[in-house]
């Protein structure tokens, strides 16, 4: 499509009909410093690779959507001096001023349904923001959920989020929330928080099965598939909770708010805990890729009765 730019791979992947793995690039240009989140970025890469798919980094250069990313284009990302966070609202703005930035979850799921690839992994979601009731800071990431058919591996809601609102939206919204091999729903660094997630699937094939079946009923919106972070870098929900509470009443009291708030919280909680966040970060991330390339083949392989 002449509105999305294609990398040399994910071009030859998509005409060969290979399993593409969609992956977002705000954890890129807002998540991690640099340069963490350049070798993350390729090494998230790399991760799908070896598990079987071809990973598409989907982000806005100079106003192109890129489906796939060169290395020198991903390099360029990394270090950009003053990047857009681009979610649902800017995604089309960027493109026609010839800005540049990473796409969010919810840019990128618009972008992977697009381009017409079914799986996507990231590291965690946005949501609702604890004080919500005061701010109404919910994320775009889940209304986007509720729309584009796209399933988005991650490994739960970002835990500086309220929990049990993310999950109410997200059931209000009709998104299906699935725990990955354990009952609980896992927090972002954390395997598992005290809540339990609403489904549970425990294998790839089963997932890439409720997908199509998801299409064959003919309903808009993806799948929310929560998988726990290894527990080799995992880091104990009530560790973190204290620092989360400190964290968020931080952010209000400085005045942060809209865009910023999750930078400004994943950065807070990475110094409070030196670095131990961007650790599991990453090991999560990197998990997240290996399940969706498994996902990614095993869709592959069923026949498809597209809508
Ligand atoms: N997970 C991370 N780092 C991030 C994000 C997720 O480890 O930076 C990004 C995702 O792109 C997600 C976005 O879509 O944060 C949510 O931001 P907001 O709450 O402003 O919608
Ligand atoms: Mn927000």
């Amino acid at each position: 499509m002449s509105d999305m730019i294609w990398s040399a791979e994910t071009a030859t992947a998509k005409a060969e009909g290979a399993p593409l793995v969609a992956l977002e690039s705000t954890i890129i240009t807002h998540g991690m410093p640099y340069p963490e989140n350049l070798h993350t970025a390729s090494a998230v890469e790399d991760e799908v690779r070896r598990a079987g798919a071809i990973p598409a980094t989907i982000a806005v250069l100079d106003g192109r959507l890129h489906i796939g990313l060169e290395s020198a284009q991903l390099e360029r990302l990394a270090a950009l001096p003053a990047p857009m966070k681009l979610s649902r609202a800017d995604l089309a703005v960027a493109m026609a001023t010839g800005a540049s930035g990473g796409t969010t979850v919810a840019a990128t799921m618009i972008a992977a349904a697009r381009a017409g690839i079914d799986v996507f992994a990231t590291g965690g979601i946005g949501g609702v923001h604890l004080g919500a009731e005061h701010s109404w800071d919910i994320s775009a990431d889940l209304h986007q959920l509720a729309q584009s058919r796209v399933t988005v591996v991650c490994a739960g809601p970002k835990a500086i989020l309220d929990l049990p609102k993310t999950l109410e939206v997200l059931e209000t919204l009709g998104v299906p929330v699935i725990a990955y091999g354990q009952d609980a729903l896992p927090a972002f660094w954390s395997p598992a928080s005290p809540f339990a997630a609403p489904l549970r699937m425990d294998d790839a094939r089963a997932i890439a099965a409720a997908h199509t079946a998801r299409a064959a009923l003919d309903l808009p919106g993806g799948q929310l598939i929560c998988n726990p972070v290894p527990a080799a870098d995992a880091i104990p929900y009530a560790d973190l909770a204290p620092l989360i509470t400190a964290a968020a009443a931080k952010a209000h009291a400085a005045g942060i708010a809209a865009k910023n708030v999750t930078p400004y919280l994943l950065n807070h909680l990475n110094a409070a805990t030196e670095g131990r966040t961007l650790t599991a970060n990453i090991a999560l991330i990197r998990a997240n890729a290996r399940l969706a390339a498994a996902i990614a083949q095993a869709l592959q392989m069923q026949p498809r009765p597209r809508t």
